[in-house]
């Protein structure tokens, strides 16, 4: 055994999780607002019950998907500065480019958005499914687009459209019965001299974070959840070190609204009332905790020109289909230009996601995580009540022998119908599972859904992971079981970049197993995603009677991730199988090991 470095081990320390943060009592009643509450203000939340707590995020489970909106004055020029592109998403612009305060204000002087229409943007939103919208209240560049009362570098006094347009759009999402929230970088700030991020401009002359924080993020907050009806949700970003008195400032803020629903982004220990994941979804979902990934249509969350990377229709339906049948949310930005208009392509996938949502909703909308994970034709959503379960099924892959088989479930059926048009399907339950049959042609081109519904909650035979139809199956550590001394902080879960591996393997006794099913026998190739910081390291893989040992060289460090292809293994027999990773005792170096894939291999 070999010691570990420091820095790794304050790493592993830093996920035994945030450290929890006491509240100091402070600020905010707003005497005009009705919602607002003065009910412990300080500590927003902080002595609700869980049912309160599911009664206050209802709607926000319910509706699953939401609108998020980037705009800004960066918007006007679509990211060129001086004409020229620059690299990354819009938004930062100002950072890019290094772009002096003075001159970067000026872009204020062009925004005016003539083209904008509140209640028609809303109207986007809600055809398109969306219960809910997001929109930059603030950004990094610190201008407000709306009419701040404590500066006026603002839409209102600082552009010649002179219009509060959060005020506009918070009428129409009221109008139009859709949730409305801000997002608020609370941190960043690069026009004041307080803020966090500028460190080009040298005409600054700083201040304390604090005194950016009480004169500028503090009254700003307050104005945005007093002066603008119900708020859904306050979408905090980028946290950054502060004093605790900021925080706590800023965080009490929330309590103005009883019914306000935050994110995880104030700062570390901060943990809000969900989980945000950023452009990407998870592998797995967060055990036991509300989550939502956001994630820009095309490339940029900021309108910019030359950005056509527009995700398909289908794309934007299945992803919003995974992340509900992993029981998240799906936050989709659009990005307005300086005009106030959203690009075509951004028009048309909308109404197309929005026409499958029309018939096929119902799979979506109040719907939670459903056990089967592993589904080779599509995924699956589930809803129970009143004694009974519905499975949505959602096909991406027509199965061409006419039987869609839902793996595992044991329980009686009631029904089985198809979403679009309402066609009635025969089921048959088989020891494998409950299998549906299909008609000839699958109804929808980006995922044909069929519901199920058996009496009960649900009964399913937790299936082994198995290939899929590729010859692939990734076998990752958060599902891994892991033999271990007990109580012993060895060889365990955890995750650099929020992706789990199995790390602090120090003990060349521990392993890793999971269990699997194949019903091809062969060869397979096995390929790991690890980190050695050592100079190499050695392991046996093995399954059955089959083995192989694979040395590993450095990845240059524990927190740099690389894909090793490490041999063959043969598995001699179909069925029911243990994989299991060793260390080689007088060889070994801790690794931290995020996946094992075994690939057929080619004859
Ligand atoms: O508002 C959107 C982003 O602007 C914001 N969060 C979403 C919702 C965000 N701010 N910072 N980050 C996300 C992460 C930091 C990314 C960075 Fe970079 C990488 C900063 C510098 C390098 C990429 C390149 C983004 C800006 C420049």
């Amino acid at each position: 055994m070999r010691p570990m470095k420091l820095s790794v081990i304050l790493a592993s320390l830093a996920l035994l999780g945030p450290s929890v943060v006491s509240l100091s009592p402070s600020v905010a009643t707003a005497e005009e607002n009705p919602s607002i509450t003065a009910a412990n203000p300080a500590a927003p939340h902080a002595e609700e019950t869980d049912a309160e707590r599911d009664a206050r995020l209802a709607w926000w489970r319910e509706g699953k998907f939401g609108m998020f909106v980037h705009w800004g004055i960066y918007s006007t020029t679509g990211g060129l500065y001086k004409g020229q592109k620059l690299p990354n998403s819009a938004e930062w612009m100002m950072a890019r480019g290094k772009i002096p305060i003075a001159e970067y204000s000026k872009y204020a002087d062009q925004f005016n958005p003539t083209k904008f229409d509140a209640d028609e943007f809303v109207a986007r939103a809600k055809q398109a499914g969306m219960k809910y919208i997001v929109i930059t209240a603030k950004h990094h560049d610190g201008f407000a687009m709306f009419g701040s009362k404590c500066n006026d570098y603002n839409v209102v006094d600082a552009t010649p459209y002179g219009r509060d347009i959060m005020k506009e759009l918070a009428e129409a999402c009221q109008k139009q019965d859709i949730r409305f929230g801000f997002y608020y970088s609370q941190a960043q700030d690069w026009h004041h001299p307080g803020g966090f991020g500028n460190g080009w401009d040298k005409t600054i002359k700083r201040v304390s974070s604090d005194e950016y924080v009480m004169k500028k993020a503090v009254p700003e907050v307050k104005q945005l959840l007093t002066d603008y009806g119900p708020i859904g949700i306050f979408w905090w970003d980028t946290p950054r070190k502060m004093s605790k008195e900021s925080f706590d400032a800023l965080h009490s803020l929330t309590g103005i609204q009883k019914n306000v629903i935050t994110n995880d982004r104030l700062g570390e220990g901060y943990i809000g009332d969900y989980k945000t994941f950023e452009r990407h979804i998870p592998a797995q979902a967060p055990v036991g905790k509300d989550w939502e990934v956001c994630m820009p249509i095309s490339g940029s969350w900021g309108y910019k020109i030359g950005d056509n990377d527009f995700k398909s229709t289908k794309t934007l339906i299945r992803n919003l289909i995974e992340i509900a049948s992993m029981g998240g949310n799906y936050l989709l930005n659009v990005s307005p230009t300086g005009e106030g208009t959203l690009l075509p392509p951004a028009i048309e996938r909308l109404k197309q996601v929005g026409q499958w949502m029309e018939v096929n909703g119902e799979s979506i909308y109040g719907t939670v995580a459903s056990p089967l994970e592993t589904l080779d034709w599509g995924r699956c959503t589930r809803k129970e009540a009143n004694g009974e379960t519905t499975l949505y099924l959602h096909v991406y892959d027509w199965p061409a022998d006419g039987k869609l088989l839902v793996p595992g479930v044991k329980n009686n059926v009631q029904s089985a119908s198809l979403l679009d048009g309402g066609e009635t399907l025969p089921t048959e339950s088989t020891d494998a599972g409950i299998a549906v049959s299909l008609p000839a042609e699958a109804t929808d081109e980006y995922a044909s859904v069929v519901k199920l519904t058996v009496d009960g909650t649900l009964d399913v035979e937790v299936s082994l992971p198995t290939f899929n139809r590729k010859g692939s199956l990734v076998l990752t550590a958060d599902k891994a079981y892991i033999n271990n001394n007990e109580g012993s902080q060895d060889a365990a879960l955890r995750a650099h970049d929020e992706i789990p591996h199995v790390g602090y393997w120090l003990d060349n006794e521990a392993s890793v197993e999971w269990a699997f099913r194949t019903t091809e026998p062969g060869e397979y190739e096995v390929h790991a995603v690890l980190s050695v910081e050592a100079p190499q390291t050695k392991l046996v893989i093995s399954a059955g009677d089959q083995s192989l040992t694979a040395e590993v060289k450095s990845t240059g460090g524990y927190g740099k991730y690389q894909e090793k292809s490490l041999g063959r293994l043969k598995i001699n027999e179909p069925g029911d199988h243990t994989l299991r990773v060793k260390p080689v005792a007088d060889a070994w170096n801790p690794i931290n090991l995020r996946q094992v894939e075994l690939r057929r291999a080619k004859k």
